[in-house]
């Protein structure tokens, strides 16, 4: 296996202390990180128990009322800052989060590029957090909305996008005047620790320690006790659709806000004059890349009759080709699922679709080494495969055959998930049924562009089972702000709105 430099330049020792607010902290039970390529551990994580989650908090409180008052672009300055660090660091970074991750390298770097991506976008940002005025109906009266920051935004992340769903949140939060505590996921603590490592080399001259925190803990304590806490009016949350339940049910109860990015099941539609080249990379992109662990990895193709013998016979060869293995070497394609529990859903998976009578045209087992390694896999679906309608976080992909493109949107949209969804094809009543108000369901809808490898400039995220809520680009930044609606009187007089006589 590779040599871990990396390791060393990012400051990663044996043992780490998994917590962050003005100090290390970790007063928890040890977490090991574990390579996926071949099992081994990384290193060691003192986690954070719940004395340190309060220290936490109420470190994170105390800043908010200086952040808070930090004029915006000033607050934009230090996160043009935080963009240099990332840039210095994107190979190294880039390393890391492929070797405790597994995507291959290239993907490793394009997320810590994701990461400098919506930094640079929030600093622009940082002078264009607009309120609209109003006209009064009143003489003499001034209406406006003004945004003001919220307090501490708690960010839950999942394993597979361990450092850049985190920057989507805490780079516009930053500007927004917030300040953030960050649970990743306890199966990516390292790249965590690794990106506070850099955010404090930026934050501690400055004095802005606490501003972004980092709590390495397991769900069910500090995750909960974060969850819960009337202190955080915000908690983001990446992850399952179950997950999201769990944690839009609980913020909800406290009447907190919570913005969900859940489970995908995203599919594309392919009609009959689409370019066979575009469709195979980007279906390959979409279903292989990042071991299928993209919550926008493609999941479902949708094959018009005509050409779906020759696409299907296309993928079947391009997927004979993806090399597997150690995803830091740069020939790989495909590196290993994040785990052993990510092969025992695969292979359940497989199971079901087998019971089910989908046939399975390549790939559909577990590979006998070291490391969590499964093959990409193409299953002949039908309709009535209740696993299709799943989010298997793995590289299979179910191929349906369709007639109209009518059918197809009917299918696409039947499952209960509604992230992201695309069309190939020139045909220009098609692109404008699929993207109608009776075309796709999805937040994201795209032509001839595949599912996943969406850019930081729109809204990102999806409806139904998938949460509602938008990160990244576009007017995401609300989310992170209270709006107040003002209203001054310069007049000598108290008129009344609607005109009310009183007294
Ligand atoms: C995720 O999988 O949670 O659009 C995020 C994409 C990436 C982000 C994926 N920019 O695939």
């Amino acid at each position: 296996m590779s040599k871990l430099d990396f390791l060393s330049e990012l400051g990663i020792e044996d043992v780490n202390l998994g917590g962050f607010s003005t100090e290390w902290l970790g007063s928890g039970n040890e977490l090991e990180s574990i390579a996926p390529a071949d099992g081994s551990k990384i290193a060691s994580i003192q986690q954070c128990d719940s004395g340190d989650y309060e220290k936490i908090m109420q470190d994170a409180s105390n800043v908010f009322t200086r952040w808070r008052m930090e004029p915006a672009p000033k607050r934009g300055e230090v996160v043009r800052l935080l963009a240099n660090e990332f840039r210095k660091y994107k190979v190294s970074l880039g390393k890391l989060i492929s070797w405790e991750m597994g995507k291959i390298q290239a993907e490793g770097e394009g997320e810590v590029q994701e990461m400098i991506d919506i930094a640079d976008y929030a600093v622009g940002l940082s002078r264009q957090l607009y309120g609209k005025t109003m006209h009064s109906e009143r003489p003499n009266h001034r209406m406006y909305e003004q945004w003001h920051p919220l307090g501490i935004v708690g960010i839950v992340t999942a394993f597979n996008f361990p450092g850049a769903v985190w920057a989507w949140n805490a780079m516009i939060a930053a500007v927004c005047g917030d300040v953030m505590v960050w649970k990743p996921s306890s199966k990516t603590p390292l790249t965590a620790i690794a990106i506070q490592k850099i955010v404090n080399r930026v934050l501690e001259p400055l004095g802005w320690n606490g501003v972004m925190s980092l709590l390495v803990g397991s769900s069910r304590d500090v995750g909960e006790m974060l969850v819960h806490d009337r202190r955080a009016p915000l908690i983001s949350a990446t992850g399952s659709c179950n997950m999201g339940r769990k944690i839009g049910g609980a913020v909800s109860k406290r009447l907190g806000r919570s913005l969900l990015e859940l489970g995908g099941n995203n599919g594309i539609i392919v009609m009959p004059d689409a370019d066979p080249e575009l469709v195979l990379r980007a279906v390959v992109f979409g279903a292989v890349g990042t071991t299928g662990q993209r919550c926008t990895s493609t999941r479902r193709l949708f094959l018009h009759k005509d050409i779906s013998k020759d696409i299907t016979q296309r993928l079947v060869d391009a997927y004979s080709q993806v090399k597997i293995g150690n995803p830091l070497n740069p020939d790989t394609i495909m590196g290993p699922l994040v785990d052993g529990g990510a092969v025992n859903d695969y292979e359940a998976a497989l199971k079901i679709i087998k019971k089910e009578k989908g046939e399975i045209l390549y790939g559909g087992n577990k590979l006998d080494r070291p490391g969590f390694f499964v093959e990409p896999t193409l299953v002949k679906a039908h309709n009535k495969m209740e696993i299709t309608r799943e989010e298997t976080f793995a590289p299979i992909l179910y191929l349906f055959e369709f007639e109209n493109l009518n059918e197809a949107i009917s299918m696409h949209n039947s499952v209960d998930q509604g992230l992201s969804s695309s069309i190939f094809t020139r045909d220009m009543q098609s692109v404008e049924n699929f993207l109608s108000h009776a075309g796709s369901d999805c937040g994201i809808a795209n032509v001839n562009i595949g599912t996943s490898g969406a850019e930081i400039g729109g809204a990102f995220g999806g409806e139904k089972d998938t949460g509602g809520g938008r990160e990244a680009g576009s007017d995401s930044w609300k989310i992170y702000m209270r709006r107040q609606t003002n209203t001054l009187n310069w007049s000598d007089d108290l008129p009344l709105a609607q005109g009310i006589e009183f007294g």
